[in-house]
């Protein structure tokens, strides 16, 4: 007997239930122009992430990281959301307990209008204290920023993106949540290498509590042979794709139930 198709094994499941966690990485804003890490124009094939994205490169040449984080803010700012985003906001509407576990800190799902957004790896719009007082300080960090590193205007202590680098921990709060997320019907993760730990170990840990798994990327990754689903494309196809076969599913359901 034919197997059934993986995308409609994924629809009818996602037609049935209410409990649905996403993780996405970088890959899910590379149809909007933003680049990957590690990917064919990734970042990490041209920076290096000891220089730039650990709290010693920041302690060592702060001025450094910062033009590279103006850099990228300048570029995201120029970005729009893609079909990717705007599904994943849709869904968030839809299931009574979504939940969108991001590594990606260009804010673009907060933009597309998605609710319950952990942002795992913080946002490159934030800036906090890497000084005496360590609070939150409020910048439009939009706009280039005229001196860098920038001041924090509580102790003058230099400002740092609010973002997590190599070597730290993820902050408490949001990691628990994240797990807590990982008790679910379906986890998707979406447009990441599954290289980074902890966020890797999520999708090991929604398999391990029961949930089915889907990766979708175009290539194979890390998380391919774990999960019990691998979608390969481009997110903005394959997702796109798998919401109609949703919608149809529970068209003709709803069709049925008023006959
Ligand atoms: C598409 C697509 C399309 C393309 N559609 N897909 C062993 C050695 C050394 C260290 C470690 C080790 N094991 C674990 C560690 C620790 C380390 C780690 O995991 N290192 C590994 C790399 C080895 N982890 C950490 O340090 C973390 N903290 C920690 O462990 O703390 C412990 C601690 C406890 C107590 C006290 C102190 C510490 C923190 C990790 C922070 C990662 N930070 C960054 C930068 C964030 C800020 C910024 O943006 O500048 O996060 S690095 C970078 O990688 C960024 C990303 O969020 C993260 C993941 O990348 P992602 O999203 O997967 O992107 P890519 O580029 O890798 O993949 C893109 C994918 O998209 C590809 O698969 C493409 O195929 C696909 N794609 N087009 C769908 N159209």
């Amino acid at each position: 007997m034919p197997s059934l198709d993986p995308t409609l094994r994924v629809a009818r499941r996602l037609a049935e239930i209410e409990r649905v966690t996403v993780l996405t990485g970088a890959g899910v804003s590379a149809a909007s122009g933003v680049p990957t890490f590690r990917g064919r124009d990734g970042l990490w094939r041209t920076f290096r992430p000891e220089e730039l994205a650990t709290p010693h490169a920041f302690a060592r040449d702060p001025r450094l990281v910062w033009e590279w984080y103006d850099w990228r803010r300048q570029r995201i700012a120029a970005c729009s959301p893609n079909r990717v985003h705007e599904v994943l906001a849709e869904w968030s509407r839809r299931y009574p307990r979504f939940r969108l576990i991001t590594q990606n800190v260009d804010g673009l799902h907060e933009r597309a209008g998605t609710q319950h957004v952990l942002r795992y790896h913080g946002s490159i719009w934030d800036v906090r204290c890497a000084g005496g007082c360590a609070r939150d300080a409020w910048l439009d960090v939009r706009v280039p920023l005229p001196d860098l590193p920038p001041r924090c205007p509580r102790c003058d202590g230099p400002l740092r993106p609010d973002v997590v680098w190599f070597g730290e921990p993820v902050d408490p709060r949001v990691a628990a949540l994240a797990r807590d997320a990982t008790l679910c019907d379906v986890f998707f993760t979406i447009g990441t290498s599954a290289v980074v730990y902890p966020a890797a170990g999520l999708a090991h840990e929604a398999r391990a509590r029961g949930a089915m798994t889907v990766e979708i990327n175009p290539e194979p990754t890390e998380a391919t042979a774990l999960v019990d689903v691998a979608l390969q494309g481009p997110a903005e196809d394959v997702l796109d794709a798998l919401d109609r076969a949703v919608c149809k599913i529970a068209g003709s359901s709803s069709a049925r139930g008023a006959s």
